[in-house]
């Protein structure tokens, strides 16, 4: 590749950078065996990464039927995990350790 190529290339791979900052990201914290916040709000038909972490002494598990994941989190840790695209609607999730613990997440 010539000077010319190898900056196009690189202007190619910096303009696609945004869209990867722009995905939508939502931080629910396990606090007192409570989701904070209990109801997370994200867009139907969207891709939305969720950071899920754990401020309680005890080990606890993200779980959900209705958009089907299942991930343990260490007390002090945190996971990721990804939702969506979904349709409109809300959808439970739960500590399965703690079923008492419970939140929604409303996609509209
Ligand atoms: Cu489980």
């Amino acid at each position: 590749m010539n000077h010319l190529t190898v900056g196009a290339a690189l202007m190619a791979i910096l303009g696609a950078m945004p869209a990867l900052a722009d995905d939508a990201q939502v931080i629910i914290a396990i606090k007192d065996h409570h989701f904070v916040p209990e109801t997370v709000e994200i867009p139907a038909g969207t891709k939305v990464k969720l950071i899920v972490r754990n401020q309680d002494r005890t080990t606890s598990e993200f779980e959900s039927v209705d958009f089907h994941r299942e991930k343990v989190v260490q007390p002090g840790g945190e996971i990721t995990v990804f939702v969506g695209p979904l349709a409109p609607g809300s959808y439970e999730f739960f500590d399965d350790f703690h079923p008492g613990t419970r939140g929604h997440l409303v996609v509209k």
